[in-house]
């Protein structure tokens, strides 16, 4: 935390820079009288506005939304009382809806303490001037989670499986928590990949493995979730890979007996890394050359739920599946000069894109929820970060992806789909954390309510 102590503190900076301005003013003569009370009342209000910050900055709630006064009110008994989420009375609390926070006990490690990250999401390593974007804790309106404890993580996996599964914005998040969890571990030896493979390699899957709790944590990269691979003989040209969105990607046999499972798909899904590029979608032994992105999408989320109903063992397994998570390209996309790089606070107004208009979002929720309807015995978790994570246009790499020793990119090659470490994955993880946590208490009472029944 001290490597960074030269950042400006964003609490006592609009302070100071109102008083460095005041002095340089050069007061006229004569007025002593209004200028005493001139002195006296912007003491008066920048001690009020301090204050403010104050409380703001123990949690309740960032001045953004009009709501400067809201410490007062947190101060009326009964009002803004939030219950704990692994509380007795937790259990039907929304973690995902709330709001961002100013918290300076974060972020919960630094990027250059763990050997888990790729260098593209080591920003400030790579020269992003501020860390405002390091600071930011997820608070649910109507509960609080439970602080993020590597230790009892690592108790709780102990001699299991947790299995990331997903694009590049999975393999974000599962380096957030490789990072999150050896912040607990004092001897760097005992994590390792147990095949040798280093963090740079971003083909197949990487197995990570705390010896000193016979845990791994692996990521599997499977963009699609379901097979890509060659097209059946026959067909045209043109066509130089499919995606069977009937059949799980072959990797889905080691996956199938994680203990913990997390799924993630959706920035793949579009017609730029599909069709475009030579890959069709194939329905068993044919390949559909009309068939939309959208509508292989949805039919591929169909299977991965079914695969999830019937291969996955529920009393083994528990299963999340996290949302899309938006980009924030302003002005074109990834390749017609989009930018984040100017971005340095979250969005903590209401005016929020509803989720649904992310058609990423909205085929996976559709399956889904159809999903939890239909079918009493898997549940699914949703990790539901759409809406939260779309608040946060500051978190991206933005220019800062390619290494210490390069330098910032140029202006039009910004990265505004991947997320800086420390940030906004540690908050998926966070909430990941909860509701595992949850699962294994609630586990636990009712299998020993079974027990007494039986
Ligand atoms: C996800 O969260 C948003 C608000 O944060 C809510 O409006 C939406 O209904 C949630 N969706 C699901 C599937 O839980
Ligand atoms: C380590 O964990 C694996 C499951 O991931 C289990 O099969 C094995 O028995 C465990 N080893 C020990 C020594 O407990
Ligand atoms: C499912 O998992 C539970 C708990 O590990 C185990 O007792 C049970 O035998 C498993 N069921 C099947 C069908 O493998
Ligand atoms: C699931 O059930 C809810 C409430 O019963 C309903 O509003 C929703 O439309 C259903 N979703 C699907 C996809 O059937
Ligand atoms: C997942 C599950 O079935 N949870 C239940 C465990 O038992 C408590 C109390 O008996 C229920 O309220 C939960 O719904």
């Amino acid at each position: 935390m001290s490597k960074h102590s030269s950042q400006p503190d964003p609490e006592t900076m609009p302070f100071f820079e109102a008083f460095n301005k005041f002095k340089r003013l050069k007061p006229l003569e004569p007025s002593l009288g209004v200028l005493g009370f001139f002195f006296a009342s912007v003491c008066v209000i920048l001690c009020f506005i301090y204050l403010d910050e104050r409380a703001v900055t123990k949690g309740f709630r960032f001045p953004g939304q009009s709501e400067r006064f809201m410490w007062l009110q947190s101060n009326w008994p009964g009002k803004h009382r939030r219950v704990e989420f692994l509380g007795e009375e937790g259990g039907g609390c929304d973690v995902f809806e709330g709001d961002w926070v100013w918290d300076e006990a974060y972020p919960l490690y630094q990027s250059n303490d763990c050997r888990f990250v790729d260098e593209g999401f080591r920003c400030s390593e790579n020269g992003r001037p501020d860390l405002f974007y390091t600071k930011w804790r997820w608070q649910p309106r109507h509960c609080n989670l439970p602080r993020f404890d590597a230790k009892l993580m690592l108790e709780k996996l102990r001699n299991k499986r947790l299995v990331f599964v997903g694009d590049s914005i999975g393999r974000n998040q599962w380096e957030s928590l490789l990072c999150m969890l050896s912040s607990a571990v004092p001897n760097e030896d005992s994590i390792y990949e147990v095949n040798g493979k280093p963090i740079t390699k971003h083909k197949g899957f990487l197995v990570f493995k705390f010896k000193d709790f016979n845990c791994t944590v692996e990521y599997y990269r499977s963009p699609f979730l379901v097979l890509q691979s060659r097209p059946p003989s026959g067909a045209l040209q043109n066509v130089r890979t499919t995606l069977k969105v009937d059949q799980m990607d072959w990797n889905s046999v080691k996956w199938r007996d994680a203990d913990v499972l997390v799924f993630n798909t959706g920035h793949w899904w579009n017609y730029e890394k599909t069709v475009r590029g030579g890959c069709y979608f194939q329905e068993r032994e044919q390949v559909k050359m009309e068939m939309s992105v959208e509508d292989a999408y949805h039919k591929s989320m169909e299977t991965v739920v079914h695969w999830i109903d019937t291969q996955v063992n529920s009393s083994k397994t528990q299963v999340f599946f996290g949302t899309y998570a938006p980009v924030h390209f302003r002005g074109g996309d990834w390749k017609t000069g989009g930018n984040c790089h100017s971005e340095t606070l979250p969005e903590l107004g209401s005016s929020l894109v509803p989720s649904q208009s992310w058609d990423q979002f909205r085929v996976a929720n559709v399956v889904l929820s159809a999903d939890s309807n239909a079918s009493q015995t898997t549940k699914i978790d949703i990790l539901n970060v759409t809406q939260m994570t779309a608040r946060r246009k500051d978190g991206h790499s933005s220019l800062y992806y390619l290494g210490p020793n390069v330098g910032p990119a140029p202006l039009h090659r910004q990265d505004c789909s991947h997320w800086c470490l420390p940030g906004v994955p540690d908050t998926w993880n966070e909430l990941l954390y909860a509701l595992f946590l949850k699962q294994q208490m609630t586990g636990t009472v009712n299998s020993s309510t079974y027990k007494a029944q039986v």
